[in-house]
C-alpha cells in the first residue's frame, strides 16, 4: 500500500534578524511533528526556508554596505547551518530569492491581476517623507506623528494594487465553519472569525517605495508586497507554477496532509490572506493552521535593547542539544505561551532528564547486568508482580494513545507529559516490586526477571515515544538496551522478547546545580 503523505511547513525566517531560542521554537517544534509523522509512516516533506525581500532587508543591506542579495546569502547560509546545528530534519530550505520561486510568484500575480482579483487602485494613507514610509493610523504617533523619527505625516496617494479580499469574506467563514479542524487551536480560530466578521478591506499588494522585491512583470515599477511573495513559498516549493509540479500534485493536490505551523503574531496572513490566494487561483485550501504562542522571558518578550536574548546554541554548548529541544517543546502549552529562564530550564532538567528518564535508564540496565549478566528474556508475568504489572501496563496503554492523539494535533507539551507519566510510574514500579529483595531469592528468580523484563519493555516504548523530541538520546539509549527496531510498528507492550544491555551506561543528564551554573555563567535571567 502506498504511504499517506504529509506535508509540513514553518514560517519561512526573515533574513533581517538572527535566531533566538524564541523565533528557533517553530522549527524545533515542527522538526518533532515532522519526525513524529514520518515514525508514523507518513511520506513525509518537512519544508522551511528564509524570506528575503522588502524594505526592511533592503535598509538592512545598505546599512551593512552590501547588495540585497549578498546580504541575504549570507544570513540564508547561517540559518541554514543553524538548523543542522539543531538537528532539523528538514527536507527542503526554499529562499523567496530564487529563480524557479520568483517566476512562479510572477506567474500568479499576473493570473490574478488577469482575472481580476488583483487590481489596480490607489492606496491613501499616513506617509512620513523623511523615512519613505506609510503608517497605518495604529502605527502613528501622537497627533499623527511618525513613529520612528517623530515628524509630522502627510496624507499621500500612491497608485497601488489590491486583492480582493472582500469579495472572498463570505467563502472563507464559510470554509471555516465548515472545518473546524482548520484553524488550531479553537481560540484562535475565534480570533479569526471575529476578525473577518468585522469586515475586510482590499490588501494592498505592491510597493513602489523600494526595489528589492519581486517585479510585477507587467507594471516593473512595482514590487509585490513581501506577503503575498512569501506565502507563496508553500507551493512554489511543490513546483506550483513550474514545469515539474509532481511534487505539487502528490503532496498539495493530492496529498492526504497539509500542515502549515506558525507563530500567533502571524496567524492573520495564514487564516485570511493566504486562504483568500489559494480560492482565488482556484486551489484547494487543503492545509491545516496550527498557530503556537509565544516563548517569553521572565521579562517579557525576547529583544536586543533589553540585552535579554538567548541564543540557542549557546544553550546548546552548555547544557547539550536535546535537553533545549525537549524544554522547549514541553515548555509551550498549546493556547498560551511559554517561558525561558535558565532557572527553570535547570529544574526541568534536573526533574525530568537526570532523575526521571536518566535514572531510569541507568538504574535498569544497572540491574540486568548485575542479575542477569546483561541479558534478559521475556517471561510469563508472576503472581506476586501482577498487580504492579497490571497497573504499569494499564499506564502504558492509556498514555500511549493520549500521546499518539496529541501528536496528532500538535499538542507536543501534552505528548510529552503523557511519556512521563510512564516515565515516573515506571520508577514507581521499582519502588512497588522492589528488585533489590527479590534478587536475594534465589526462589525467586522468574519474579525479578519478569521485573526488569517490564522495566525494559517500558524503556523501549518510552525511548520510541520520545524519539521525535530528543532523536540523539533515544539512539543512545536504544543503542544501551541492544534495540533495533524503533518504529511505531512495534510501540505494544511484550513485543521485544529478548534484551542484551550495554555492561557500563553512560550518564545521559548529568544533574545540574543551579549555584554552580550561576557561579560560571552569571545567568541572570
Ligand atoms: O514572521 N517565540 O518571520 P520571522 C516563539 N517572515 N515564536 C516566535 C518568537 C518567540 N519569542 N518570535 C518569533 C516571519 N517567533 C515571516 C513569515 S511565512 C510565509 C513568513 C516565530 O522570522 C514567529 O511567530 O519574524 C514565526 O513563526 C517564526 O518565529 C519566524 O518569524
Amino acid at each position: 500500500m502506498e504511504k499517506k503523505t504529509c506535508y509540513i511547513t514553518t514560517p519561512i525566517y526573515y533574513a533581517s534578524g538572527e535566531v533566538h531560542i524564541g523565533n528557533s521554537y517553530s522549527t524545533i517544534a515542527c522538526d518533532a511533528l515532522a519526525r513524529y509523522k514520518r515514525l508514523a509512516g507518513f511520506d513525509t516533506v518537512y519544508l522551511t526556508g528564509m524570506d528575503e525581500h522588502g524594505q526592511k532587508i533592503e535598509e538592512a543591506a545598505k546599512k551593512a554596505g552590501l547588495e540585497p542579495q549578498a546580504f541575504v546569502d549570507n544570513i540564508a547560509d547561517k540559518t541554514a547551518s543553524l538548523w543542522q546545528e539543531l538537528n532539523i530534519s528538514n527536507d527542503g530550505f526554499i529562499r523567496t530569492s530564487y529563480d524557479y520561486h520568483v517566476e512562479a510568484v510572477q506567474k500568479l500575480f499576473e493570473q490574478l491581476l488577469a482575472q481580476d482579483d488583483i487590481y489596480l487602485g490607489e492606496y491613501e494613507g499616513n506617509y512620513c517623507v523623511a523615512c519613505e514610509s506609510f503608517f497605518t493610523k495604529t502605527q502613528l504617533g501622537p497627533d499623527e506623528t511618525c513613529p520612528d523619527c517623530g515628524a509630522k505625516t502627510r496624507i499621500v496617494k500612491e497608485e497601488s494594487y489590491f486583492l480582493r479580499l472582500k469579495k472572498y469574506e463570505k467563502k472563507l467563514l464559510d470554509y471555516i465553519e465548515e472545518h473546524p479542524d482548520f484553524i488550531m487551536p479553537v481560540t484562535r480560530r475565534n480570533e479569526v472569525v471575529s476578525f473577518i466578521k468585522q469586515g475586510l478591506e482590499d490588501l494592498c499588494v505592491s510597493r513602489t517605495s523600494y526595489k528589492w522585491g519581486i517585479q510585477i512583470p507587467s507594471n516593473p515599477k512595482h514590487v509585490i508586497y513581501v506577503w503575498i511573495d512569501a506565502l507563496a513559498n508553500y507551493i512554489t516549493y511543490l513546483g506550483y507554477n513550474s514545469n515539474n509540479d509532481a511534487n505539487f500534485k502528490k503532496y498539495w493536490l493530492e496529498g492526504d496532509q497539509v500542515i502549515h505551523v506558525v507563530g500567533k503574531d502571524i496567524l492573520r496572513f495564514h487564516a485570511i490572506y493566504w486562504p483568500i490566494m489559494l480560492m482565488a487561483l482556484g486551489l484547494p485550501i487543503k492545509f491545516r493552521l496550527y498557530a503556537h504562542g509565544w516563548i517569553m522571558m521572565s521579562g517579557g518578550k525576547m529583544s536586543k535593547s533589553k540585552g535579554n536574548v538567548v541564543y540557542p546554541l549557546t544553550v546548546k554548548e552548555r547544557y547539550g542539544l536535546d535537553p533545549l529541544r525537549f524544554y522547549l517543546c514541553k515548555e509551550m502549552p498549546t493556547t498560551e505561551d511559554g517561558l525561558f529562564t535558565y532557572e527553570r530550564f535547570i529544574e526541568q532538567y534536573n526533574v525530568y532528564l537526570a532523575n526521571d528518564l536518566g535514572n531510569l535508564v541507568s538504574r535498569s540496565i544497572a540491574m540486568v547486568n548485575k542479575y542477569f549478566g546483561g541479558t534478559i528474556e521475556k517471561c510469563a508475568s508472576t503472581s506476586l508482580n501482577k498487580d504492579a504489572n497490571e497497573q504499569l501496563e494499564k499506564i502504558i496503554s492509556e498514555n500511549t494513545k493520549k500521546y499518539l492523539d496529541y501528536m496528532e494535533s500538535f499538542q507536543l507539551q501534552n505528548g510529552i507529559n503523557a511519556i512521563f507519566e510512564i516515565v515516573g510510574f515506571a520508577n514507581k514500579y521499582i519502588d512497588l516490586t522492589t528488585p533489590w529483595a527479590l534478587a536475594k531469592d534465589e526462589a525467586l528468580k522468574n519474579e525479578l526477571n519478569d521485573c526488569l523484563y517490564h522495566l525494559l519493555e517500558t524503556l523501549r516504548l518510552v525511548t520510541i515515544m520520545l524519539q521525535p523530541f530528543m532523536p540523539d538520546t533515544t539512539n543512545t539509549i536504544f543503542e544501551e538496551l541492544g534495540v533495533t527496531d524503533k518504529s511505531f510498528a512495534s510501540l505494544t507492550f511484550g513485543k521485544n522478547s529478548k534484551y542484551t544491555v550495554i555492561e557500563k551506561p553512560i550518564v545521559l543528564f548529568k544533574r545540574l546545580d543551579l549555584t554552580e551554573e550561576y557561579k560560571k555563567y552569571g545567568i541572570s535571567e
